[in-house]
């Protein structure tokens, strides 16, 4: 099915999410350079730009903001987003009459929009399942494609640190780097090296570092980020940080965005869920890290997502009834 609909495609539209991390541009440019060798013409659109340290992928300088109005789409492949809204403006402004659309993604929380959904919330990346699906197509790995496979693979696992990572994602990896994908390169660009202002965010955040029923968070204001020159709406990071602490079940940081809106962040080890938290607030994930935006002023914000975790905390972390 999905075979047929790349034959018979001639432009392909290619979109991820908000915010990209790296399995977002990971997957948004091995799609792109996998159904380019297959002799497509492929437009690979992304709302926000591609962060600086994922310039070395190939494609990413090729990433749109916004479809190209004068190609008519015959096939729309969305990867890495758990609902239609994770595509922003890219996808809400889109005018065209829809084409088909086939909806790769990893997240438990996933809508199952779309026409063909290919989702497998037990894979560690939305680029585990695309080498698993374009190898069974036949599609062949060059270095390039593993290079945006592994990548992420990488950013997502933390670098094969998270519950999840199986003996198949350590195969994968493998297979990547016997097509020539340079582990250390990636995992020291794509997860480790950082710009100063990531330290200067998680300065400003762990200043007003708060910790009570083994929650901790950080609310940053919009503010606060302009002084430092951060431009982002994640916390780089900072809420994994939070969530490792080992007194600490939840971790959440809220970011003010532009708009007078708020990007939170979650994570938690087991045997806490975040992605039930982070539903009731009209967002989604995984069970460990998960995420959603609020549109209402910080101070209400925080309010209401330190009430929801406290609860959440200690309803999942009671011991389950005996007997
Ligand atoms: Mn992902």
């Amino acid at each position: 099915m999905i075979q047929h609909l790349f034959n018979k495609a001639t432009n392909v539209l290619v979109i991820t999410h908000v915010d990209p991390d790296g399995d977002a541009i990971g997957s948004l440019t091995a799609v792109g350079q996998l159904l380019k060798q297959d002799g497509k013409h492929v437009t690979l659109v992304c709302d926000d730009r591609v962060p600086e340290r994922f310039a070395y992928l190939p494609m990413a300088d090729q990433v749109r903001q916004t479809p190209d109005p004068k190609l008519y789409y015959d096939l729309l492949v969305v990867v890495d987003c758990g609902d239609e809204g994770r595509m922003g403006n890219a996808y809400a402004n889109f005018s065209q009459p829809l084409p088909t659309v086939v909806n790769i993604d990893h997240h438990v929380t996933n809508t199952r929009f779309g026409d063909i959904q290919v989702i497998d919330d037990k894979a560690t990346s939305t680029t585990e399942i695309l080498y698993g699906l374009f190898t069974e197509l036949g599609y062949e790995i060059t270095e390039g494609v593993a290079m945006s496979l592994l990548t992420g693979l990488v950013t997502d696992t933390l670098g094969f640190r998270t519950v999840g990572v199986s003996a198949n994602t350590m195969k994968v990896a493998s297979a990547l780097m016997d097509a020539g994908a340079d582990l250390s390169f990636v995992t020291t660009n794509a997860l480790i090296v950082k710009p100063i202002t990531t330290l200067r965010l998680w300065q400003v955040g762990l200043n007003g570092l708060q910790l009570e029923n083994k929650l901790a968070w950080v609310a940053i204001p919009l503010v606060d980020q302009l002084a430092i020159g951060f431009k982002g709406q994640s916390s780089m990071g900072l809420v994994n940080l939070l969530a490792d602490v080992d007194e600490v079940a939840m971790g959440a940081v809220l970011m003010e965005i532009e708009g007078g809106r708020i990007r939170v962040g979650f994570r938690c080890r087991p045997p806490y869920n975040v992605a039930a938290v982070a539903e009731k607030l009209g967002g989604g994930g995984h069970f460990l890290a998960a995420g959603c935006t609020l549109e209402e002023p910080l101070a209400d914000a925080t309010a209401r997502v330190v009430a929801l975790c406290k609860e959440a905390i200690q309803q999942q972390g009671e011991p389950a009834l005996v007997g």
